[in-house]
């Protein structure tokens, strides 16, 4: 029995995706909040209020913040799902050293190409690169191939982590004009990206294309505005 399963969250959230793409895997059913965040909930702030943000899953009445946390929390407490995380330890640890790198390098790499602009657009964008070629390296190194997932046939925590950063890697380069995903260069991460975007798991969970694009371009707009102020 699941109980009583909410998460609030943004459609547009990367955060938020990834939360929603472990419940998927799991076929937890779940009841989906949509947040405004220019009129934050009373439930959002009572929630988590120490950093006010979402995702937040709430459990039969209790809440859960931090997406990392909030998945490694669905593969422990819900044990009849695919595994999210491997058993063994070492290969957990493994699992863990890159959702983070993912999460908090990557991630944050791809953020300063968001928010700026000209030259030090440039730089940020060389930094992405630097560490997608980290990330093709590690999964060279740890991950050879076979399955279409770095965690088999179905999706992990690393797997969905990847997914809601570099899922959406079109709509990135459509709105910044710049190339992410060379397969020439990334050829590991390119297949890797592309089977998770052609799964019916992701397909179903992911916002049409356009939404993105227009919502990233509103966000671009307002960061390089204030940036400027
Ligand atoms: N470290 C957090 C980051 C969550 C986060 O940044 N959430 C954003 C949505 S993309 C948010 O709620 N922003 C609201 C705000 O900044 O006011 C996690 O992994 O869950």
């Amino acid at each position: 029995m699941a109980g009583r399963v909410v998460l609030h969250g943004r459609g547009a959230s990367p955060y938020s995706r990834r939360v929603e793409l472990a419940l998927k895997v799991k076929g937890i059913e779940y009841e989906f909040v949509e947040e405004d965040f220019t009129n934050k909930s009373e439930a959002l702030l009572r929630y988590n209020p120490v950093h006010k943000k979402v995702p937040i899953l709430v459990h039969n009445g209790k809440p859960i913040t931090e997406s990392l946390v909030i998945i490694e929390y669905i593969d422990k407490t819900w044990k009849e799902g695919p595994p999210l995380l491997p058993r063994d330890l070492y290969e957990r640890a493994k699992v863990r050293f890159w959702a983070s790198f993912l999460h908090q390098q990557l991630f944050e790499a791809i953020a300063s190409v968001i928010n700026t602009d000209g030259e030090a657009q440039d730089r940020a964008v060389k930094e992405v690169h630097e560490k997608l070629k980290v990330l093709e390296e590690g999964i060279k190194g740890n991950y050879p191939g076979g399955s279409p997932f770095i965690n088999g046939n179905n999706m992990g925590l690393l797997d969905v982590v990847v997914c809601s950063i570099l899922g959406t890697h079109k709509v990135l380069e459509e709105v910044l004009g710049v190339k992410f995903l060379d397969p020439e260069k990334y050829a590991m991460v390119n297949s890797w990206v592309k089977a998770l975007t052609e799964s019916p798991l992701v397909k179903e969970a992911m916002p049409p294309h356009e939404k993105l694009v227009g919502i990233l371009r509103l966000i671009r707009a307002r960061l390089l505005e204030s940036a400027a102020a």
